[in-house]
């Protein structure tokens, strides 16, 4: 059940913003990094895996890790939660869609000019000289968690190229978090979908929205803490619940 107030706001809304997190991508079988037995960070130590000093001390360790997860990536399909989000930018004024997310699931689902705020596993780049390669390195053939791979050579400098993540303790992308920010203040309508909130600066995202006004709305199958007013939760999967905001 979609809270009338809810249906309301979606109706009226000129511009929406679409905050996704992993649980978004959960349904097409990627795994989130928090939620307890399947997350990444209740597997594998993100200190040694996803900081610029695990890079620099084992990069073997680290590529052969993230090309593990860009294969998985590679093999998924966008679920229904990613068709909804893209469907959804059809059937309102504006919306701008932010993830989290370095996968390329939302893109593959047919939406455009997604905001990546913490990179892509798509997009490698060399980690002395910044240098993009044109093409992305070729898939080994069976990645498996935990094997090593000895990262690519840069074309520009034969430096290592690195994964083109976000990782602890980096900068998010400078016009990408602008962005992000300008868009969570002046939507109408934030929605929330499969983060646990807990990565700053992204984390703000809703709050801005609230603050600025916003309806702001929860989905998840977590419970969630108490909520203000303008504040909902669809509490359940988001490949179910989205698609009822659109019916
Ligand atoms: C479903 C579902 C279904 C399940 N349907 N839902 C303020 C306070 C404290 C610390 C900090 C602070 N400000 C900054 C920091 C430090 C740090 C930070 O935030 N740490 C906290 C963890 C404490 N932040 C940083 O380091 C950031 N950089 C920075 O601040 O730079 C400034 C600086 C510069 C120089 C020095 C110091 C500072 C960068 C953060 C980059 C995070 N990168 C990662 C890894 C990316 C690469 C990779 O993929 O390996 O990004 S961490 C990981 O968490 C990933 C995610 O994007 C991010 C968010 O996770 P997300 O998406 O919310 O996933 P989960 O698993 O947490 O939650 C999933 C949710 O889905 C759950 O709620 C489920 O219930 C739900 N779910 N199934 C819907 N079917
Ligand atoms: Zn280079």
């Amino acid at each position: 059940m979609i809270p009338a107030p809810l249906i309301d706001a979606l109706r009226r809304a000129r511009h929406v913003v679409v905050f996704s997190g992993a649980g978004v991508s959960a349904e097409s079988g990627i795994p989130t990094f928090r939620d307890s037995l399947t997350g990444l960070w209740e597997r594998f130590d993100a200190t040694s895996l996803a900081t610029p000093e695990a890079f620099r001390a084992d990069p073997a360790l680290v590529w052969g890790w993230y090309e593990w997860r860009r294969m998985k990536v590679m093999h998924a399909q966008p679920n229904p939660a990613h068709r909804t989000i893209a469907e959804l930018a059809r059937h309102v004024p504006r919306l701008t869609l932010v993830t989290q997310n370095v996968d390329d699931l939302h893109e593959r689902a047919g939406s455009s000019d997604v905001i990546h705020l913490h990179g892509s596993l798509h997009q490698p780049r060399c980690f002395s000289c910044g240098e993009r390669p044109d093409t992305s390195p070729t898939m080994p053939d069976e990645p498996e968690a935990g094997r090593r791979l000895e990262p690519p050579c840069c074309m520009a400098c034969g430096g290592q190229l690195r994964p083109g993540v976000v990782w602890f303790g980096e900068s998010l992308p400078t016009e990408a978090l602008n962005t992000a920010f300008a868009a969570a203040k002046s939507c109408d309508l934030l929605i929330s979908v499969g983060t646990s909130g807990m990565v700053y600066p992204a984390a703000e995202v809703p709050g801005l929205a609230w603050h600025a006004g916003a309806v702001v709305v929860h989905v998840n199958p977590q419970p969630q803490t108490d909520h203000s007013e303008r504040e909902f939760a669809l509490a359940g999967p988001a490949g179910e619940q989205l698609p009822l905001l659109i019916k």
